[in-house]
């Protein structure tokens, strides 16, 4: 009995105790035919990532480790959307299950009280087709103590416990967390990006804001003005020109 209120996401969860990454096997049975909506769960990872092969810490028994295996029927230019349709459900899902408000900082964290406590890594698989299948894997922070993070990110990372001072169950949240995947992933293919944006908006911490882009080639610095319906960032630097940046990592040069 999962207590899950979804017609398609998490219908079939592969539970394993333990395993290197989500996104391995996920994408694995991606390969083999999985249904739209398979999700893998586990409880520890030895080798959980983030985007770069950046590596994500995945502490036993604390946290939520998953993937999702989507096979939407939309161009492969709509695919870095779904990072930000699954980071308006992460932070529902925490609202409705803590309380707490998290904020989103484009394009795939979500921050309490400006620390990380869940990283989202889109991965897609695609041939001359289209999209085969695209792999959401969700990391999300939640029973951890400080001491429970490994060194190197013990200042950024946050979990929700460390935030509300409570212990969280985490199979509602999981559950809360697939309702809110399916809710805003088929709005998102039926209706397009727009009314998700303006709740994406209404969670955000970057738009508006004083803001560094590092890109793998180049770091830009100017205001965060906005996202694009098609949730690229619209960054615009000092000598008035809007750059359109389509993946970076984020610092606020304000704080
Ligand atoms: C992410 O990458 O934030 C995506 C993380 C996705 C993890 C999930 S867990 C289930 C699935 N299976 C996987 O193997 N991965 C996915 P990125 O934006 O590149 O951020 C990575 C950076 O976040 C690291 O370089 C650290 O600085 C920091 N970090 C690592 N572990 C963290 C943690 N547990 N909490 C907060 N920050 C962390």
């Amino acid at each position: 009995q999962t207590g899950l209120k979804t017609k398609s996401i998490g219908r079939e969860i592969e539970y394993v105790e333990s395993c290197a990454s989500t996104q391995i096997i996920a994408h694995q049975l991606a390969q083999e035919g999985a249904p739209d909506g398979t999700v893998v769960l586990t409880e520890t990872q030895t080798a959980g990532r983030g985007r770069l092969a950046r590596k994500w810490d995945s502490a036993a028994n604390k946290g939520a480790w998953m993937s999702i295996i989507l096979r939407p029927d939309v161009a492969p230019q709509k695919a870095p959307q779904f990072t930000l349709v699954t980071a308006v459900a992460v932070v529902r899902a925490i609202e409705e299950v803590t309380g707490l408000q998290p904020q989103i900082k484009w394009p795939n964290d979500i921050l309490l009280n400006g620390k990380k406590c869940t990283g989202i890594l889109t991965e897609l698989q695609s041939d001359a087709d289209g999209i085969q299948a695209l792999i959401i894997g969700i990391g999300l922070n939640i029973n951890q103590e400080k001491d429970d993070f490994d060194a190197e990110v013990q200042d950024i990372a946050t979990s929700l416990k460390m935030e509300s001072g409570e212990a969280v169950n985490r199979q509602k949240l999981v559950q809360s967390l697939l309702f809110y995947m399916e809710l805003y992933t088929h709005m998102y293919i039926e209706e397009g990006f727009a009314m998700l944006k303006i709740l994406w908006e209404s969670y955000s911490t970057t738009i508006g804001q004083p803001v560094r882009a590092r890109m793998t080639n180049q770091t830009l610095e100017g205001i965060a003005e906005g996202i694009t319906d098609d949730g690229v960032l619209q960054l615009r630097t000092a000598d008035g020109k809007l750059h359109g940046i389509y993946s970076a990592d984020i610092e606020m040069t304000n704080e």
